[in-house]
């Protein structure tokens, strides 16, 4: 069947409450506990996350948008011959769409392949790129894994891999790596990857971003606790933890804990959970890495892909790095 007949095309490979249930018996029984942070984004969640895009302390976002307008067309020049864009994680699919915006010549035709675990969120992002030039948008609801492979084995010319947003940050240094290789392994040279990651400032400012003043980054943290409460059946008390962001500056990430602030107990009867938490025991929730600039080029460089060119946002200390497979 001609692919185009069905715009966009959907593949299936959804995270199950099966999944979910076993990674939280999993993680909070790791000693420091934790959580998965991917588990942040069900559809409060990631209206939330849509609401820290548009806090004054949160500078990710805005930053990078002023990158993708000021840079894309630089970006596109570089790659003669553009057949395929790849994006990890879109989000509402704006970033890209200025991205392609930016571009001062025609771009295109150009295949657009766009890989998420969430499907409305797929729904948004594609309906946002569509009309964003001569593209035809795929999308790919699967882990980034699956979904890469997926969207690279449908490829046919040069390919650009964009993994913006410092969605990068969520990897320890081994996880990042890996993650870079296993792009590399799946692009042929020539090839671009476009990272875009948050930069090293002062733990002033990285602080207010994870923990507002308005509280909204609390309550994307604590509605981790509200899935476990609806999906899984259990029933912790919200008010029994609070929200607290750390600057861990020996391996340089921002951390998000939710600290049990008196003695509480969580049972998830569809987990087989049945934990106890001292006053103070916190539960880990999400590393967002930051870096400085030639970090990111020594990690790309060492996964395999020269860096090509990089544009950096000095007011909010930001990166957009280009760089192509070896
Ligand atoms: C979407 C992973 C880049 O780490 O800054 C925002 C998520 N967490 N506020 C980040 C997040 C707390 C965000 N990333």
């Amino acid at each position: 069947m001609d692919p185009r007949a069905a715009k966009p095309f959907v593949t299936l490979d959804q995270t199950s409450v099966e999944q979910f249930a076993a990674d939280v018996k999993y993680y909070l029984s790791l000693s420091p506990r934790q959580l998965p942070s991917r588990y942040f984004y069900d559809d409060l969640g990631s209206a939330l996350f849509e609401s820290i895009c548009r806090l004054p302390w949160y500078t990710i976002t805005r930053a990078e948008m002023r990158l993708l307008a000021a840079h894309g067309d630089s970006v596109f020049r570089r790659l003669p011959s553009l057949t395929h864009v790849v994006e990890l994680g879109p989000g509402n699919g704006e970033k890209l769409r200025t991205l392609l915006q930016a571009a001062s010549r025609r771009l295109g035709p150009i295949d657009v392949h766009l890989i998420d675990v969430s499907a409305s969120a797929l729904a948004i992002a594609a309906q946002n790129i569509e009309n964003a030039g001569d593209v035809r948008v795929i999308t790919h609801q699967a882990t980034y894994d699956s979904g890469l492979r997926d969207a690279l084995t449908q490829r046919t010319g040069r390919t650009l891999v964009a993994f913006l947003g410092s969605n990068i940050g969520n990897f320890d240094p081994p996880g990042a790596s890996a993650f870079l290789q296993n792009i590399r392994a799946s692009v042929k040279n020539g090839d671009a990857v476009l990272l875009g990651v948050d930069l090293v400032k002062s733990t002033d400012r990285l602080l207010a971003a994870y923990d507002d003043p308005l509280g909204v980054t609390a309550a994307f943290n604590r509605n981790l606790l509200v899935r476990i409460n609806r999906e899984l059946g259990a029933s912790i008390d919200l008010d029994g933890f609070s929200h607290r962001a750390v600057w861990n500056a020996e391996q340089g990430r921002v951390e998000m804990h939710l600290v049990a602030r008196t003695a509480q107990a969580i049972h998830v009867p569809h987990a087989h959970v049945d934990e106890r938490l001292q006053p103070g025991e916190t539960i880990w929730t999400e590393s967002s890495y930051k870096y400085v600039p030639e970090q990111i080029d020594d990690l790309l460089e060492s996964c395999g892909f020269n860096p090509t060119a990089q544009w950096t946002d000095r007011e909010d200390g930001f990166a957009l790095t280009m760089a192509e497979a070896f």
